[in-house]
């Protein structure tokens, strides 16, 4: 790790709008990260302490003494070591990288990042889901949040998006209840970091402009694979403004490297028992590991006259603008490189804000992206204790920071000198406000309308973009969100509540609410929505065209996401004593090669007698692993090792599990025996030659296995096997 001085972050800040490189945040946290390597424990005060186990009493076994000093101030420490989790988003994991531009959009920005190819800004990324604790699990259904930091030339930049391109709500005034009804239920705070409740129903039977969200929730998208195989999306337009003032709107859009790849349902609920670290685990061990997730930024540009040529409007976050419509432009990517040094400081402090923006960046009239604009900073105010987050190093930005604020509670700089108000004449009018056409002047919109408290009509069409997604699903998607919707209804205690949402998915798609109907008990499957206005004082969408075939779009199934690459992808070898171990050190080694991560499970850890003498490493034993945890399935060969696998429930269910999850499986020799003693043989006997992810080999040579296995493996999940199997 490189070291850095003062004066050298000094330079980095000297002047606003001087390129930052790809260490500078880096370098300047170093300014503050301190290890403990060969020094002696010391109170807060420098006082070096001789006993650090035994508090002061009187007499061996009498009372503590109030004097003891150095306990008060170790335990008042420890007492005060937690703030308030976030309000929303309290789970996450937060990783430093850098953007890297390869092509300028300086035509349509000034923002500095976007202008100058081949510099290399900065970037601290959190990842997050919404509903749970912070110590609830990874693999819940949720949203992920997708939170990036630049650390620019010209100030923060933060994009503060999501794995999905829209939201649940229209209007932030609603997002308290929206957050209300999703959270726990307030009488005995359950359900922890799930939405199968009545709560949430109840809120989505009432709103319908939650319709198209749903979609996407209730889709794999909720169950990403790993951080890095998930997108990312800045939902709201923004606006980009260029140097002779003209404003383009714009959406945000991260693609990922390894293409977007989702769980099961079944699988995520079980790594959330085996695993719950599982997604920020991986993110840590593939950095650790050199194996960096990479995203490529995305945007689609559309010209203010253009805007109104859409059927919806561009300010209303409920609505994508299809791919097709407009085509997503890859203009830079973003690399994450190195984990944070401490998880409180960087990944729990960082603070986020919507209003972060620099010159050539500006916001629109999103309802939800205005109350944003206010909410961010006002959270970080409770949950930093005070107005000084900024001054937290993770925050900091690498320009220089000069202004008027003072004093408050953790007040980091010292300001010399005697003003702290502007105009004055004392300091010579410093700090002054900026000459340079290049600081940030918000985009002069002008309005001629009169205060109100409304919607768009724009605004009313509640389904036409969900059914949209769904009808854009393969049959395979379409049956996940059957069935999750299904699984979530059937926690729904009330019996009206389960009507009214068949009644809602009735308006996005008739399949769609009689299937769910089938399963949790509702007859009456009509699209009727009066009740929104008997029930509630919320209105009722005066334009519901969800019943039109709205057509597809390819960008919204996971189907057709890249599946060439098996980089991360965690491969379990099923081995015991005696097995053959020489075709599966060559399919390790080759498979290690294309960037997997290889591990063998045996009844035992350790080295393992083999029946052709060849070394053979077990990291994981059949009890402490599972098939969940792992994307594709070896089965070794050796006549006496499968003997010793087979009766073990253990090692019969990791196959079953893998099976069921869709996942590959390869079997060497006399593993086939495992899949009949588990029952997969049986299961898949009708259909072997369709299922290109259940590979049976015999002999020793492996070479031109690889590419098939690989292949398979790059599909991610053959889902084609559910048709095989009941649920
Ligand atoms: Fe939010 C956190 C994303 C709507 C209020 N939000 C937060 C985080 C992400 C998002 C990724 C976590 C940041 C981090 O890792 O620290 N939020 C979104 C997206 C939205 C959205 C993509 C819709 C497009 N949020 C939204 C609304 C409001 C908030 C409408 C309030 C009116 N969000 C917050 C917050 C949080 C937050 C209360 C909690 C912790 C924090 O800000 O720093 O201010």
């Amino acid at each position: 790790m490189k070291t850095a001085t003062r004066e050298a972050v000094h330079k980095i800040a000297k002047k606003v709008g001087e390129p930052a490189s790809e260490d500078t945040k880096t370098d300047q946290l170093e300014t503050v990260t301190e290890g403990v390597d060969g020094k002696t424990l010391t109170t807060q005060q420098g006082l070096e302490i001789a006993d650090n186990q035994n508090s002061l009493k009187i007499g061996e076994r009498g009372p503590t003494l109030l004097e003891d000093f150095m306990m008060r101030e170790k335990i008042t420490h420890f007492d005060h070591e937690r703030i308030p989790e976030r309000v929303v988003h309290a789970r996450g994991a937060g990783a430093h990288g850098y953007f890297e531009l390869y092509d300028s959009l300086g035509a349509y920005t000034t923002a500095a990042f976007l202008c100058e190819t081949g510099v290399k800004t900065p970037v601290f990324v959190r990842f997050s889901t919404v509903a749970g604790s912070r110590g609830s699990a990874d693999t819940v259904r949720d949203v992920r949040g997708f939170a990036t930091k630049f650390y620019t030339s010209q100030g923060n930049f933060d994009l503060v998006g999501n794995n999905m391109p829209v939201f649940f709500i229209q209007d932030a005034i609603k997002f308290p209840d929206f957050i209300h009804a999703v959270k726990p239920e307030p009488h005995n705070e359950i359900p922890q970091a799930q939405s199968a409740h009545d709560t949430f129903w109840d809120f989505v039977s009432l709103n319908t402009e939650l319709s198209h969200m749903l979609m996407w929730v209730m889709s794999d998208r909720a169950l990403p694979r790993s951080f890095a195989m998930m997108e990312g999306f800045g939902v709201h337009t923004f606006r980009l403004v260029n140097a002779e003032g003209i404003s383009h709107f714009v959406k945000f859009h991260w693609k990922p490297k390894l293409g977007a790849h989702s769980l099961s349902w079944d699988e995520a609920q079980k790594i959330a028992g085996k695993d719950p670290d599982f997604n920020r685990r991986e993110l840590w061990e593939s950095i650790e590991a050199g194996q960096c997730p990479e995203w490529e930024l995305g945007l689609q540009i559309v010209a203010e006259h253009d805007a109104d040529t859409f059927e919806f409007d561009l300010l209303d976050p409920t609505k994508i603008i299809p791919e097709e419509l407009v085509p997503v432009r890859r203009v830079g990517r973003m690399v994450l490189n190195r984990n944070p040094e401490n998880y409180f400081a960087e990944t729990e402090q960082v603070a986020f804000c919507v209003a972060n923006v620099v010159p050539g960046i500006d916001f629109t009239n999103d309802p939800l992206m205005q109350g944003r604009l206010f909410s961010y900073l006002d959270t970080q105010l409770l949950r930093l204790g005070g107005p000084n987050f900024a001054h937290i190093p993770i925050n900091r930005p690498l320009c220089p920071v000069n202004n008027n604020q003072r004093d408050g509670f953790q007040q980091q700089r010292v300001f010399r000198g005697r003003t702290s108000y502007e105009p004055n004449s004392i300091s010579r009018g410093c700090p002054m406000q900026s000459g340079d056409a290049s600081a940030f002047r918000s985009y002069p919109e002008t309005f001629t309308e009169p205060k109100v408290r409304k919607r768009s009509a724009r605004f009313a069409d509640h389904f036409t973009q969900a059914t949209l997604f769904y009808a854009s699903q393969t049959p395979v998607e379409q049956k996940h969100i059957i069935d999750a919707i299904a699984f979530e209804l059937s926690h729904v205690e009330e019996e009206r509540i389960r009507e009214r949402v068949v009644r809602v998915l009735a308006n996005i798609d008739r399949g769609l609410a009689e299937n769910v109907a089938a399963k949790v008990a509702v007859t009456d499957i009509s699209d009727d929505l009066n009740y929104l206005k008997e029930e509630t004082t919320a209105p009722l969408p005066d334009d519901r065209r969800g019943a039109a075939a709205p057509g597809q779009s390819q960008a919204l199934s996971l189907a057709y996401q890249p599946q060439q690459s098996i980089e991360t992808r965690r491969i379990a070898i099923l081995a015991a004593e005696n097995c053959l171990a020489s075709p599966i050190v060559s399919l390790k080694a080759a498979l290690e090669e294309l960037g997997a991560v290889v591990a063998v499970v045996a009844p035992r850890l350790g080295a393992l007698q083999t029946a052709d003498e060849v070394n053979l490493e077990a990291t994981y034993t059949t009890e402490s692993a599972d098939s969940v945890l792992f994307d594709a399935v070896i089965v070794a060969g050796g006549a006496t090792a499968v003997e010793t696998l087979k009766p073990m429930i253990s090692v019969r269910s990791f196959l079953l599990d893998a099976f069921r999850h869709c996942k590959t499986i390869l079997v060497m020799d006399e593993g086939t025996r495992l899949l009949t003693a588990a029952g997969i043989s049986e299961l898949s006997m009708n259909d072997k030659q369709s299922d290109e992810g259940l590979i049976v080999h015999d002999g020793p040579e492996v070479e031109n296995l690889i590419a098939n296995l690989a292949r398979a493996i790059a599909r991610h999940r053959h889902w084609q096997r559910r048709a095989l199997l009941s649920p």
